[in-house]
């Protein structure tokens, strides 16, 4: 046995290399909701949006005396001179969603200290998109993003339809919520689209269904199809949605050899007058994906769970099925503590197969701050790990930890994908 003095150098040692090595690892950030720069006004960014960005709003909400439905009306950057007012001016900021807008800043060379908000919009508003776009890539260390597309979106659905040049760094992912969770109008709107669906499933209308998917599949080049579903989901189940899942998405997933992503526990419009703030969590019956990695080996699915409360089962259900992929601390588990705690438990479950992280980014700065504080909690919990192994005899090499490191921000992923 190594002398107490030895091996407390030996874990400075292993931390630092660690710190160095997530830091200087690129991360594929496998879900966000940004869009390729060659779509417009779709990409969100500036200061504007990241005050705006709904988890701030929920924040501010519990300060402002002012009805929803007024503070919406306004003019997006006097929503935002509310929301600095209320989050940063007169409190401190404290939470993790604020503490994110100050890493952002601090991280381009801002001082935020200064409180100086028309400062900080000045600065913003210096950047041609294109260069911004790279630039803030590049100090976030992410090379690959995943896009939300959804071909319901009445905004995003022509420039898909019309064709664009694409960025390869920004990658697509075919969102069908509206499809699972709302089949009456989702039928209406493919009729609208040249489908011949009726409101029946019958064989016509899924094999219908799945022309869609295929279509979809195709214009966006996705590389996997996704959904976020209610506590309430069950499977199997003589609803619309699992009949749509099991007759239709899963088949055309199969055929494409595409993972089907699945976000479970979101409670829409619990507050339906905040907007996207006003959304809620709930404890899911993860039987239903146990149902489902069971009776469908040759599906893949990755799934994120937004309860604290359906971590740990979550981590159980993936070492019985090897087709499930656990991604992500998403949402309202997105806060250090939390993430530590997660990440904890999934590698001492799992070991290295799962994603730890994405960042679910609204507006592209974020990217900054979400994998900033992420790689922090990351090398303390490998830090950890790895100690615990060094007190056997068994120490990493650098090469292994880069392989480990790799595998864990991303390259875990895409081979979960391909195989
Ligand atoms: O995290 C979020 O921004 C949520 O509003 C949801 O969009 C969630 O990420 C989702 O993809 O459903
Ligand atoms: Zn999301």
């Amino acid at each position: 046995m190594s002398s107490p003095a030895v091996s407390d150098f030996r874990r400075t040692a292993t931390a630092a290399l660690l710190e160095r090595v997530v830091s200087s690892t690129p991360v594929i950030d496998i879900h966000t909701h940004l869009y390729d720069p060659q779509m417009g006004g779709l990409l969100l960014w500036g200061i504007d949006d990241l005050l705006v960005y709904h988890y701030l709003a929920a924040e501010a909400f519990r300060h402002l005396d002012v009805p929803p439905e007024a503070f919406f009306a306004l003019p997006k950057s006097e929503q935002a001179d509310r929301i600095w007012h209320e989050l940063f001016v007169a409190h401190s900021p404290v939470s993790e969603a604020c503490r994110g807008v100050l890493t952002t800043l601090h991280r381009f060379g801002l001082d935020p200290h200064m409180r100086d908000l028309p400062a900080i919009r000045s600065w913003f508003a210096q950047w041609p998109i294109e260069a911004h776009v790279s630039r803030t890539l590049e100090l976030a260390n992410v090379e690959r993003i995943y896009m939300t597309n959804s071909p319901f979106d009445p905004v995003e659905r022509p420039f898909w339809q019309t064709g664009f040049l694409r960025d390869e760094r920004f990658v697509a992912a075919l969102r069908i919520d509206p499809l699972l969770v709302d089949w009456p109008n989702a039928a209406l709107q493919l009729v609208s689209w040249g489908y011949e669906v009726g409101e029946g499933l019958s064989a016509r209308t899924l094999s219908e269904v799945r022309r869609f998917l295929a279509d979809w599949t195709e214009k966006l080049d996705a590389r996997y199809l996704m959904v976020s579903l209610p506590p309430d989901f069950r499977f199997p189940a003589h609803t619309d949605t699992a009949q749509l899942l099991e007759h239709a998405v899963l088949p055309h997933c199969r055929e494409h050899g595409l993972p089907f992503a699945l976000m479970l526990g979101v409670r829409r419009g619990v507050n339906a007058r905040l907007q996207l703030a006003g959304d809620g969590v709930g404890h899911s019956d993860l039987c239903s994906l146990v149902n489902l990695c069971d009776a469908f080996p040759d599906n893949k699915f990755a799934v994120t769970v937004l309860a604290r409360e359906n971590q740990h089962e979550l981590c159980v259900i993936a070492r019985k099925f090897r087709n499930l992929h656990v991604f992500g601390c998403w949402w309202f588990t997105n806060t250090p503590q939390l993430i530590e705690e997660i990440t904890r438990m999934r590698l001492e479950l799992l070991g290295l197969s799962f994603t730890p992280q994405h960042s679910d980014a609204r507006v592209l700065e974020q990217i900054i701050y979400k994998f900033d504080h992420a790689r922090r909690i990351l090398v303390r919990v490998l830090a950890d790990k790895y100690a615990d192994l060094a007190v056997t005899g068994w120490e990493p090499t650098e090469a292994e930890i880069r392989r480990d490191v790799r595998s864990l921000l991303g390259g875990g992923f895409e081979q979960f994908c391909q195989h």
